[in-house]
């Protein structure tokens, strides 16, 4: 089979992937999975929102933007103590890494100063950290590099041609901008999207190739299905496919091999069926706990039940 990894993906090819008789798309995804990871691993990560809504920006989908009227109160930054606190119960759960986010267009100087005190303790559990903070100034990613954070995850959230119908305070460049930043103070990248915004599977298509034409490719790709939150001028939209998301997922796969696919938000409104079929199709990744952001997420005790369904076990 063609080593995808240098491969540029144009729009087109990803759109013949989508296009695949179902199950030709889950054997391909299937080969590629089974050719770089071992296929019954999953990655746990657990998110805790260390400064929850206000956010200055309008992303359409978000809970937190002080621009939708959502039930999401504007909340002070939590302590280290807290932060720390659930970093441990998280670790006592099982998860690998913690990740830390924050409603910020992007943090200031001594919001930074704290984010680093708290990468540092998180990081001295023995857990790896990761942080969305939304977008870095020159510096400030080598200081979170330089306070232990392995991951920085910053979304492309959806495709450059679809980008306006969703976001309008920032542009699809200042986040390449931030990733860019991000790759340079050699931390890993975190880098995905959400699906389910009304986008066409063309756009799909083009967000997938955006996503595997990084050079290097992300580390890490979430792939979340859009949360409706009442009050966000995308509550309401038409809700995708389950078998579109799972295309999408393989697509994700296909086109980055060496990459931790994840299965990210959503998963709470997601059938076992879907997420064990998004499994098959190469996500081996997930948010574990109780909550995500300021959405719920799926109980930790049927989330082990599923796995164990399943027979997939948790990396160390
Ligand atoms: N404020 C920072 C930023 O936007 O870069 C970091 C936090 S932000 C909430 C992190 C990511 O969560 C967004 O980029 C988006 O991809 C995802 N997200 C937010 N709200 C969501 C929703 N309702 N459904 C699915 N994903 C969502
Ligand atoms: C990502 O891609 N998804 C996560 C994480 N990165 C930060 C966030 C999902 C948020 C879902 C809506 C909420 O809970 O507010
Ligand atoms: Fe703010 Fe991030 Fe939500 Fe956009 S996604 S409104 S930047 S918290």
């Amino acid at each position: 089979m063609e080593d995808s990894l240098e491969k540029n993906w144009s729009v087109k090819e990803v759109l013949e992937l989508f296009g695949l008789p179902f199950s030709d798309l889950i054997y391909r995804a299937q080969c590629v999975h089974r050719a770089h990871f071992d296929p019954n691993m999953i990655q746990l990560s657990t998110l805790i929102s260390i400064k929850t809504g206000g956010c200055p920006e309008d992303c359409g989908y978000c809970s937190q933007s002080a621009r939708h009227p959502t039930a999401v109160e504007n909340r002070p930054m939590l302590s280290k103590e807290e932060v720390v606190a659930a970093a441990k119960l998280a670790m006592e759960n099982g998860a690998t890494r913690f990740c830390m986010g924050a409603a910020w267009r992007g943090p200031k100087q001594r919001d930074l100063d704290a984010v680093s005190d708290m990468v540092r303790a998180v990081k001295a559990l023995g857990l790896e950290t990761c942080a969305t903070l939304g977008l870095l100034k020159e510096g400030q990613a080598e200081q979170l590099k330089e306070a232990g954070l392995d991951y920085y995850n910053h979304n492309i959230d959806t495709s450059a041609s679809h980008y306006d119908e969703i976001i309008s305070t920032r542009d699809y460049g200042d986040r390449l901008d931030t990733l860019e930043k991000v790759r340079h103070a050699g931390m890993h990248v975190c880098c995905g999207a959400i699906v389910g915004m009304g986008e066409s599977r063309e756009e799909r298509a083009e967000l997938i190739s955006e996503l595997a034409n990084q050079s290097p490719q992300p580390e890490s790709v979430p792939i979340n299905h859009l949360v409706q939150i009442e009050g966000t001028p995308l509550y309401g939209a038409e809700r995708l496919d389950p078998l579109e998301f799972v295309r999408t997922i393989a697509a994700a796969r296909i086109t980055m091999p060496k990459s931790f696919v994840r299965l990210s938000a959503g998963r709470n409104e997601m059938s076992e069926s879907t997420q064990a079929l998004c499994f098959l199709a190469g996500a081996n990744a997930i948010f574990y706990g109780e909550k995500l952001l300021t959405t719920g997420n799926l109980e930790v005790g049927r989330d082990r039940a599923l796995l164990d369904k399943l027979g997939m076990h948790a990396m160390p």
